[in-house]
């Protein structure tokens, strides 16, 4: 059976399902991975070292400029296929099981593309780059472009409306605590769910990357899309050696036409 058929198949049987993804279901709209290099200036900056509390209480101007050059390139960027098919997933199989299935998107990724895509229930883990927040009292941020510069190497965060400190982007940065509700409720759906599915993340980071072992430890049925092996293999069930864009179309089209 291929990977696809198997997928499928679980899918078809399943009441509820994960959709857990990362940087490389992005990949295909355009959205640099967050282990590949940016472009232009950026190329020579490691991102590791700009997600970081040290970076932002070293520079406000530098860190917030490069946020500013990402968000710009996701707002430039479309949803792609995958983001696409995700989003008719859970209409596609209750069409075809005749009752209703959940399914959830608890995504690393601060860009926004699954809730372009039409995905209605996302838990971003990592926070997002278009809630910026104030770095001192926490108060919701602003931003002074709406249209942000992708060429700009220093941009002043503006300033809290309430206290006056520096908003900041509204990630969730290398030492800092993920948002307690999103974490807890991935958690929860990683124990109570039949399928997930793990789309396009190199697992390395943590506490995120303990969801998908949450779900084996759990003995529910675990599948990897991704052109690299992320997961011991003879830890999950199916992985399919597939980029999010070609697979998610595969899948959905199957369920519909088949
Ligand atoms: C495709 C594709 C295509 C490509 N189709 N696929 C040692 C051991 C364990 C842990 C630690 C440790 N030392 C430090 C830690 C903790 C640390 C950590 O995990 N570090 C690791 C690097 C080791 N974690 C933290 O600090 C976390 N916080 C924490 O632990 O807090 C403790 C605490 C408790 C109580 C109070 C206070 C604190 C926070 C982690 C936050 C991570 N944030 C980032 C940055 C967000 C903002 C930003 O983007 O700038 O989140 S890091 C970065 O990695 C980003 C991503 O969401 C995250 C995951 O990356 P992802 O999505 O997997 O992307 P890539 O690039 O790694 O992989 C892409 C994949 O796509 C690849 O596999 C490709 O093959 C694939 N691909 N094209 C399908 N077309």
């Amino acid at each position: 059976m291929s990977e696809c058929d198997a997928i499928v198949e679980q899918l078809l049987r399943a009441r509820k399902i994960v959709i857990f993804t990362g940087a490389g279901i992005s990949a295909e709209s355009g959205i640099a991975t967050f282990r590949e290099k940016m472009t232009g200036f950026w190329e020579k900056y490691d991102p590791a070292d700009f997600a970081s509390m040290s970076r932002w209480n070293e520079n406000h101007k530098m860190v917030w400029a490069w946020y500013e050059a990402r968000r710009a390139n996701v707002m430039d960027a479309n949803p792609n296929n995958a983001h696409k098919a995700i989003a008719r997933l859970q209409e596609a199989i209750e069409a075809r099981v005749g009752y209703p299935v959940a399914i959830e998107v608890v995504t690393q990724n601060i860009d926004n593309l699954h809730e372009r895509a039409g995905s209605k229930r996302v838990m971003h883990l990592h926070g997002s780059l278009f809630k910026p927040r104030c770095s001192y009292c926490d108060a919701p941020g602003y931003f002074y472009h709406e249209a942000p510069d992708h060429d700009a190497t220093s941009v002043e965060p503006p300033p809290c409306l309430e206290c006056g400190g520096p908003i900041r982007p509204g990630v969730v940065w290398f030492g800092e605590k993920l948002p307690s509700d999103e974490f807890e409720r991935a958690k929860d759906l990683a124990r109570e769910c039949d399928v997930m599915l793990v789309i396009g993340t190199s697992g390395f980071v943590y506490p995120a990357a303990m969801i998908p072992f949450l779900a084996v430890d759990n003995k529910k049925y675990v599948a990897t899309i991704n052109p690299e092996v992320t997961l011991k293999k003879n830890m999950i069930a199916c992985h399919w050696a597939e980029t999010a864009a070609n697979a998610l179309p595969k899948i959905i089209d199957k369920i519909v036409n088949e």
